[in-house]
């Protein structure tokens, strides 16, 4: 997987060199390139914003200097992601559907934004990581690769992407490990019974607990087996 990024903050993308997407980039499993808009200015000055046309609080990036750099790139197979507020928000299917994507070009806006007309141009999909505003789209362009790295082959431990939270729709069931004993607290004893069908059961009933009690509309939009509609009802009476 080969991410472009277009920003005029550069190094704020230096911490994707630590833990795990920085292993993956050592690996050539994924491939960061860092694109400075900045560098396509044509001003003597490196001036890449203006006023808004019609007035107005704040500057906004001009067109011609994001679509120069935009044109360095060169791959029509790209999916260009403009990470702004308007966009869809982001959640793990997206993110699955993503990671399926050879070569993602992501573009973050600044100030005020971009002009309309290098949007409507380039960009093939308009995502927000949530309702909320930031002063730019570095921070949502490195959830993206670090959220869609998870998916690329090799980067994490299969197992986890396939067990984990949300990707069967629910919680995460809790996890537990030495001491035996903390502050007077005991680890729940089945698992120490090393009976793994009865663990299995009893983390699948713990998932159930926790997205009822925490998120309970993520229980609205999947379907669940008879044994976990049980379970569930169980739950509801305590
Ligand atoms: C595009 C337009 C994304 C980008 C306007 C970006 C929040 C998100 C930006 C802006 C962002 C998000 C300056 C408002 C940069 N804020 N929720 N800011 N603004 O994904």
């Amino acid at each position: 997987m080969k991410f472009d990024v277009l920003t005029l903050f550069p190094e704020m993308f230096e911490s994707l060199k630590q833990s795990i997407i920085g292993k993956a980039e050592e690996k050539e499993l994924i491939e960061i390139n860092l694109i400075n808009i900045r560098d396509f200015s044509k001003n003597k000055h490196k001036k890449v914003d203006d006023t808004p046309y019609g007035g107005g609080a704040g500057m906004v990036i001009r067109p011609d200097v994001v679509y120069d750099a935009y044109k360095s790139i060169k791959d029509e197979n790209a999916k260009v992601i403009y990470l702004s507020p308007q966009g869809k928000v982001l959640n793990q299917k997206k993110v699955e559907q993503l990671s399926k994507e050879k070569h993602l070009i992501l573009l973050c806006g600044h100030y005020e934004g971009i002009d309309q007309r290098v949007i409507d141009e380039i960009v093939d999909e308009e995502i927000s990581i949530g309702d909320y505003v930031l002063t730019g789209g570095e921070i949502p362009a490195m959830v993206l690769i670090d959220t869609v790295s998870r998916y690329v082959e090799g980067v994490i431990n299969e197992e986890s992407v396939n067990e984990e939270s949300f990707s069967q729709g629910l919680l995460e069931y809790p996890q537990y490990t030495r001491p035996e004993t903390f502050n007077n607290k005991k680890v729940p004893e089945i698992l120490l019974s090393g009976h793994h069908e009865n663990i299995n059961k009893w983390r699948r009933c713990e998932s159930l607990k926790n997205t009822y009690y925490k998120r309970p509309e993520l229980l609205e939009n999947i379907k669940l087996s008879e044994e976990d509609n049980k379970n569930l009802n169980k739950i509801k009476k305590m």
